[in-house]
């Protein structure tokens, strides 16, 4: 029974705080808004540990540790509070502050936000003191004489209870529907349209050796791999969003979502690229993306002399900061963008508008959700990662990948087709070698080049015995650098080293 009153009390306090949040912010949430501060707080080798072990389902397992802490805790409890209400109160009151806490940190709340946690911290205390004193009632007439087990103590334990449990169910669910109300669906349906009246490039046929076992040349919305630190993904609908540009500028601008869609949009092929990305990892993908060039709108606004740093903002308070010289380069498809692969963006990947730079790590360019950006300086402004330990500046290093034969597969002997991709956005790829097992490097066939912000895949055949091998590619951009064998980790700003596979011919 005391276990019972720990748990319905968290419940209570952890529903109604999500209801009201459902109301204001939904991430205000207390709940979220604890595993969100978790995340900013989280020291980077924590982080990059959990990235390394749990990939992109690391949230998943901060969220369900989270569930765990908090149902033992509710226990322990329930539990030690047999005797009085007190230590269960104060349990209440500490997990109430630390939400409270939480949300009045996020950068991304707004003062009102506080109602959500301040909601869990009262309800949680009623909940628990009422329960705890209907059970204790019933604890004591228990041991009267005469009284039978199922007295009427008993049985109003056993409603409040009930109550509790049902009424937490329903503000629980009532929270995720008026979260849920906003039609994101529906705004994007209508931006979608709008992106069809925009031609997709024609991407060359032989631009990928996927049927060789490389990814596609365009990298599906769906496979697109995806990071960012939101627990909940931003739902924000085209008609509520607009775009500040203000800082060291002539004249600030603030942009609705027409004032976008109005423009002549263009559409670029880009490669995207995560720093987080380990030698051979998987966080790089392509895509159509369709907006607005970021030169344009900046030079509407005029950028002063001395801005050296285009700081942008999501509307869930993450920033990055990339160099004024990069976004305006006449050279590089700096974009605004409003579509990717002839639709509105994914929620997930920054509807309704982001920012995509060419040649740039994704953490210090591509801010999804972005509402805000700044003319500023680096000596001014630090962006979300580099007080975490990432550089303030990171251009995309000259990389490749094998991507098949798969490391420790098995092939049959004989004629066997070593492929992969190689990168080096903005400059683009001249040459990728292959070497066989400590042979000569040799060079491998690239496919037919798309443009100079996009991948490259490359293959090369060899003839092979039975027995294991060992395969190390290199690129070469067209600068002339040839990617470096030295490893180093994704920290501070990018891996290097050259892939290598294992393999069985048999
Ligand atoms: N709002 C927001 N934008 C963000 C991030 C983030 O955490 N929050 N992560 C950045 C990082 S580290 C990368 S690599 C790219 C990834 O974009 P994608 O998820 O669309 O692939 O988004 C960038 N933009
Ligand atoms: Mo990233």
């Amino acid at each position: 029974m005391a276990l019972l009153v720990g748990v319905l009390g968290v419940a209570a306090a952890l529903a109604s705080g999500h209801l009201v949040a459902g109301l204001i912010d939904p991430n205000a949430s207390p709940f979220l808004a604890v595993g969100n501060t978790f995340i900013d707080l989280t020291p980077l080798p924590l982080k990059d540990f959990a990235v390394r072990t749990f990939g992109t389902a690391d949230k998943v397992v901060l969220l369900g540790g989270m569930a765990g802490f908090l149902l033992v805790a509710a226990v322990l409890a329930g539990l030690v509070s047999r005797r009085g209400p007190l230590p269960g109160s104060i349990f209440a009151i500490a997990l109430g502050l630390v939400a409270v806490a939480a949300v009045y940190a996020r950068p991304d709340l707004g003062q009102l936000a506080v109602l959500a946690p301040i909601t869990s911290l009262v309800a949680g205390l009623l909940v628990f003191r009422g329960l705890h004193g209907l059970a204790l009632r019933q604890a004591v007439a228990a041991t009267e004489p005469g009284q039978a087990a199922e007295g009427p103590d008993r049985r109003k334990f056993l409603l409040g209870s009930v109550g509790v449990a049902v009424g937490s169910g329903l503000a629980g669910l009532g929270g995720q529907f008026v979260a849920g109300s906003v039609d994101v669906e529906g705004s994007r349906a209508q931006v979608s349209k709008l992106i069809a009246h925009y031609p997709q490039p024609d991407i060359a046929p032989g631009a990928d050796f996927a049927r060789q076992g490389t990814p596609t040349f365009l990298t599906s919305n769906q496979e697109f791999y995806r990071i960012d630190t939101a627990l909940s993904v931003p739902r924000l609908r085209a008609e509520d969003w607009s775009l500040r540009i203000h800082g060291m500028v002539d004249r600030e601008l603030r942009l609705s979502f027409d004032d976008i869609a109005k423009r002549q949009l263009v559409t670029r092929t880009i490669t995207m690229t995560c720093v987080s990305n380990e030698v051979g990892g998987p966080y790089i993908s392509t895509a159509n993306f369709t907006g607005v060039l970021l030169r344009d709108l900046l030079a509407e606004a005029g950028i002063q002399p001395g801005a050296d740093q285009v700081f942008s903002t999501s509307v869930d308070g993450y920033t990055a900061g990339s160099p004024v010289s990069e976004t305006i380069d006449p050279g590089r498809n700096a974009m605004l963008a409003i579509g990717m692969n002839g639709q509105a963006l994914p929620p997930e990947h920054g509807f309704p508008a982001r920012l995509v730079v060419p040649g740039l790590y994704g953490y210090v360019s591509a801010t999804k959700w972005v509402t805000d950006i700044e003319l500023t300086t680096f000596a001014a402004k630090q962006s979300y990662w580099v007080p975490r330990g990432y550089t303030a500046k990171a251009p995309i290093k000259t990389e490749s990948r094998i991507d098949i034969p798969q490391g420790l597969s098995t092939v049959p002997a004989g004629t066997v087709v070593v492929a992969g991709i190689a990168w080096a956005q903005t400059k683009g790829i001249a040459k990728v070698e292959v070497q066989m097992d400590g042979g000569p490097w040799q060079e491998a066939e690239l496919t037919t080049e798309v443009g100079k912000e996009t991948w490259r895949m490359w293959r090369k055949e060899f003839d092979l015995k039975s027995g294991s091998h060992t395969v190390l590619c290199r690129a070469t951009d067209s600068s002339g650098y040839t990617q470096t064998a030295d490893r180093v980790s994704p920290i501070p700003n990018g891996a290097t080293g050259l892939h290598t596979i294992v393999f069985v011919a048999q």
